[in-house]
């Protein structure tokens, strides 16, 4: 597999991901600052010419949340899924596409001071709604899925811990502040996020 990557860039999440599965994979430094990522043969692979992406043979994976997902199911004897057939796909879902369609566009409009939209128009509502969902679908202790970590973690809690760092979510409670300091503490996640990288 190859993986498309950058230190700075949404690929952290992927990377840990990998590192967490123990996924054999080829690291390939796409530079966005420099514009590698708009080369022809990069944006063969991703048209948006975004990162990350991942190439498994055949299979072109892009978006973060669909890697991750992707990656999970690969590989069913790490437990970073609920099995395919579980009815536990429903809850695991829902964390992983809430991140990328309500959470990341929300916070985009708020960092920006947009506020002149259609709460009942737009995907994610309000910043209100948002928090109150927020709240609803941190997991009080252990994981998003009970007591075993998955992929919904990786998705969800590493939002959560990015809208930490980057100030977009200003005072989170007690709950998201205690889930977002455990996913700090896995190995994967130290591994994968290297402090040198934000200094
Ligand atoms: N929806 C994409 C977003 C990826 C994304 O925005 N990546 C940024 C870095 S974090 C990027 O590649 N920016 C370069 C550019 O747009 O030119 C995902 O979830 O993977």
């Amino acid at each position: 597999m190859k993986h498309y990557f950058h230190p700075m860039s949404r690929a952290v999440g992927t990377h840990w991901m990998l590192i967490e599965l123990e996924a054999d994979h080829e690291q390939i430094v796409i530079d966005f600052t420099k514009g590698e990522n708009n080369t022809p043969e990069y944006r063969a692979i991703n048209p948006m010419g975004k990162i990350p992406a991942l190439v498994d043979g055949q299979v072109v994976v892009t978006e973060a949340a669909a890697i991750c997902a992707y990656l999970a199911d690969k590989f069913p004897e790490k437990g970073l899924a609920p099995p395919t057939n579980s009815s536990e796909r429903g809850k695991y879902y829902r964390y992983l596409f809430y991140p990328g369609t309500v959470l990341e566009p929300l916070f985009t409009f708020e960092q920006m001071g947009i506020r002149e939209y259609s709460p009942q128009s737009v995907g994610f509502g309000d910043l209100e709604r948002c928090l109150a969902t927020i709240e609803a679908l941190t997991p009080k202790e252990d994981w998003a899925m009970g007591t075993q970590f998955t992929a919904a973690d990786v998705v969800f809690g590493g939002t959560l811990d990015f809208a930490v760092q980057f100030g977009w979510l200003k005072s989170p409670s007690p709950k998201v502040a205690d889930y977002v300091a455990r996913i700090k503490n896995r190995p994967a996640y130290r591994e994968s996020h290297d402090p040198s990288w934000y200094a």
